[in-house]
């Protein structure tokens, strides 16, 4: 049994977070180290320094990540660790864990840890056990998915339910899909799972196109229930099940709702004990663990979806814990604040070498760049130092044959975190060896490149050499683990998690609030009534948005 866990009070206001970080002398020395890694080159490095792998690799929790082909040496994550210690990340991981109002902007706590702490301990804020109320919920998702999975839910007409559609976006949506496509192996294959975000009406028509009524549910995930996108959706799912089913009383058996607004809920015309509820301490892009994952617990069931939580608590108590030299998210996260404001670079790419995290880059995609994607600081000032970096990229060995040509050879560096895996669910002759063959190639290619006298003594022409030279020192991460698995999932997650914290923490951001989100919806809540109106609608916009409603009008 693991014991409640400590948790001491911080005054963020006080802590060394709040000072710009350029202005940090540890800063001023990371920047003089740049200036002398100008000549680095990471074949010479490798060769002056043997234990070079051995000194900058981790092992944690069964994620083994090689950090040796980075452009850094031992001495740059040193003195990075420093300037996480001066900008005082220590601080703000104890204020994350103790539920501290640290996402300032909205005075909210940032608690998605809380949504994997085993029941055995406890974490009381604000006066509440936030960990037995997680447990609660999970109690009840656990019911509700063994019911749906045993067949005795059953739909209105007495039908069972063979098909889940989530209907969601954002944080209600990208989390459940890429959970859903990396555990399908584990998933009931008697189900059938699809996903409904754009309110573009193509998408809810294509996901239900052949799927019967009598045996649908919709899982409408919404922290606010009042997205409009969700919202549209969820009123086209009622009609077509109503429609269908002929009967009003049918939402009862075909809807249930995750969110955290129950008035919302029961005014939609979802049963309030068909909704599975959670917290304004979980964030849209950090809730998959929270109810949201509702679909995936069906999926997977319970057993397993406990296993996932298993795997995101053991990276929290390890990022809760660690000294920041042996911290993996912490240095995954000041890594990325080496490329972005030592290196100038401007973005990252994720490269999965497992099909089944197809969609995990996408999910990283909000997940960094909702969180650090921000201009200002906790205070308020305009930043003085460039934030987060834009987070891309695509299953392996797919990208090999196209985008990976710019980060071989473009004039921009990328830096890359390879993530591979020694096992594969599904075993088919040697194509996983081959995969495997590849991701380990790509790295080397990267860092080690091929010289112009390597390229010469293939026997290419001198003229056509120049353009064969891979110039090397590109640099990557190797994330090796074992298999996806729900704990794999729940480990690699939390690891980005983390490293978003550490960003921001280097940053004195707020990573968790989304404002730039904001303006945008507001104007297309004003556009929508100009594009339904009968007749021509007064316009206000700039003349660009007013002459582009006009023409559509007059298409549509
Ligand atoms: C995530 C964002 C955003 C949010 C969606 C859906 O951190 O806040 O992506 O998840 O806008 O919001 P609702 O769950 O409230 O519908």
């Amino acid at each position: 049994m693991e014991a409640p866990i400590e948790r001491e009070e911080t005054d963020v206001s006080d802590t060394p977070g709040t000072i710009p970080p350029a202005s940090l002398p540890e800063w001023r020395a990371l920047d003089d180290h740049r200036v002398a890694l100008d000549a680095f080159d990471l074949r010479t490095a490798f060769a002056e320094d043997p234990s070079r792998v051995e000194r900058m690799s981790l092992d944690v929790v069964g994620l083994h990540a090689d950090l040796s082909k980075h452009l850094a040496t031992p001495e740059t994550l040193g003195l990075l660790v420093e300037l996480a210690e001066a900008c005082g990340l220590r601080e703000r991981i104890a204020a994350m864990f103790s539920g501290e109002h640290i996402n300032v902007t909205e005075d909210r706590a940032v608690l998605h840890v809380a949504l994997r702490m085993p029941r055995s301990t406890s974490l009381t804020v604000d006066g509440v056990d936030v960990v037995a109320e997680v447990h609660r919920v999970l109690d009840r998702m656990g019911a509700f998915a063994d019911s749906v999975r045993s067949a005795s839910w059953v739909g209105h007409t007495g039908r069972p339910i063979r098909n889940v559609v989530n209907i969601g976006i954002g944080g209600s949506d990208l989390g459940p899909v890429m959970a859903y496509r990396a555990l399908r192996h584990v998933s009931d294959r008697d189900l059938t799972f699809r996903f409904v975000s754009n309110v573009d009406g193509t998408d809810f028509v294509e996901a239900t196109r052949d799927l019967d009524p009598a045996e649908t549910l919709f899982i409408i995930c919404s922290k606010t229930f009042t997205t409009l996108e969700t919202m549209t959706n969820a009123r086209s799912a009622r009609e077509w099940v109503v429609s269908a089913l002929g009967s009003e009383d049918a939402v009862g058996r075909h809807f249930v709702a995750v969110s955290t607004n129950a008035a919302g809920v029961a005014e939609f015309g979802i049963d309030t004990d068909n909704m599975f509820g959670f917290w304004d301490w979980v964030g849209g892009r950090y809730s998959m663990d929270s109810a949201i994952g509702l679909s995936t617990m069906v999926a997977i069931g319970p057993e397993a979806f406990a296993d996932l939580l298993a795997g995101f608590h053991a990276v929290d108590e390890h990022f809760r814990t660690a000294p920041i030299r042996e911290n993996l998210p912490a240095l995954i996260g000041l890594l990325a604040v080496w490329y972005r404001n030592f290196w100038g670079c401007q973005t990252i790419a994720v490269l999965p070498y497992d099909q089944y995290l197809e969609r995990f880059p996408a999910y990283l995609q909000q997940l960094t760049m909702e969180s650090n994607g921000k201009h200002v600081t906790l205070e308020g000032a305009h930043v003085e130092v460039d934030t987060g970096a834009i987070y891309w990229g695509e299953p392996g060995t797919n990208g090999q044959h196209s985008f990976y040509q710019l980060i071989h050879q473009g004039t921009t560096i990328v830096p890359v975190d390879f993530i591979c895996f020694a096992r594969t669910p599904n075993p088919l002759g040697d194509h996983h060896d081959l995969l495997s063959a590849n991701v380990f190639a790509q790295s080397a290619a990267l860092a080690f490149g091929r010289s112009a006298e390597e390229v010469a003594a293939d026997g290419t022409p001198a003229a056509r050499v120049p353009a064969k030279v891979m110039e090397g020192n590109r640099p990557s991460t190797t994330i090796l683990t074992d298999e996806v698995s729900p704990f794999r999932l729940g480990t690699l997650v939390a690891l980005y998690e983390h490293s978003v914290f550490t960003q921001g923490a280097i940053w004195g951001i707020d990573s968790f609030d989304q404002w730039g989100v904001e303006l945008g919806k507001q104007l297309a809540a004003r556009i929508a009534p100009q594009l339904l109106a009968e007749d021509e609608p007064e316009l206000d916009h700039d003349p660009s948005t007013n002459d582009l409603i006009r023409r559509y009008r007059s298409m549509s």
